[in-house]
């Protein structure tokens, strides 16, 4: 790993590039909704700070939502897969690739409520990292205010579990999660942050307009925390809009004879104060 790690710093250097983290988007405009309904969700493999490279997503292996009612409500699991289909998702500059939507039914999101969105894309290919990487990535909608099972872990390989509701922060306010691996924290281990600095066009599959803010340098584009012996870690919102938060070290796995990481990625969104 730290080979890896001194391979992609070399590379960076080399090409003096910023080293910008990937980060799988599950991606609704709104997700604290007062009524459910019809929705459309992009699948993008984006470096979402910079906007302007959109990974070839690998065919997606699950995908689906974990749905409770109410604290003590039972959770039910439903299987998306059925409504995903292939687009060409084009980022800032001539970036496009290949990514995957969803058009929901509205049946699926129906009731009040909590909607955990997974998607687990295939192992995707990394020359840089000379292996595999896989990103287990959580987006999670509320519908009506009713609470249900937003912190509650899947037991995933590799997993965010949220102790601030994701769906409910304003700017200026913290977030913490748990960084775990099948149920487990993860202590010590890196948690970078991007901001989503563009705007989706949800009709045109598109990143457009111009970067909302410009980092000062580049390691503003990507930031880092460590969690603590815990597996937590605290990070601030200053800014309205969707925050991505990538764990990229859970679990190394050999994957076609070959290095496989399991990351793990959370989504939340921040609201300015009315
Ligand atoms: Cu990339």
């Amino acid at each position: 790993m730290k080979r890896r790690l001194l391979l992609a710093g070399l590379l960076t250097l080399f090409l003096s590039a910023p080293a910008l983290a990937h980060f799988q988007m599950l991606y609704t405009p709104e997700s604290a909704l007062n009524q459910g309904g019809e929705m459309n969700l992009k699948l993008v493999f984006t470096h979402p700070f910079d906007a302007d490279h959109i990974m070839d997503m690998e065919p997606v292996q699950e995908f689906y939502v974990v749905h409770q009612r109410g604290e003590e409500g039972e959770a039910q699991t439903t299987d998306l897969k059925e409504y995903l289909k292939e687009i060409t998702f084009r980022g800032l500059g001539d970036a496009a690739g290949k990514a995957f939507e969803a058009n929901l039914p509205a049946r699926v999101v129906r009731s009040m409520g909590d909607y955990v969105f997974v998607v687990v894309p295939a192992p995707y290919y990394e020359k840089a990292d000379e292996g595999y990487i896989q990103q287990f990535t959580k987006m999670i909608v509320n519908v009506g205010g009713m609470p249900g099972n937003w912190h509650e872990p899947l037991g995933l390989p590799a997993e965010i579990v949220p102790l601030n509701k994701p769906y409910a922060n304003w700017t200026g306010g913290v977030f913490t999660g748990v960084v775990m691996s099948n149920g487990d924290p993860v202590p010590n281990v890196e948690v970078d942050i991007e901001y989503l600095n563009v705007e989706v066009d949800m009709a045109a599959n598109a990143f457009v307009g111009e970067p909302r803010i410009e980092a000062p340098h580049p390691a503003f584009e990507t930031m880092t925390v460590l969690a603590n012996d815990k597996g937590e870690f605290t990070i601030g919102l200053p800014k309205a809009g969707w925050w991505g938060i990538a764990v990229p070290d859970v679990v190394e796995l050999d994957h076609n004879g070959q290095e496989l990481v399991q990351e793990a990625v959370l989504w939340i969104q921040v609201t300015d104060l009315p």
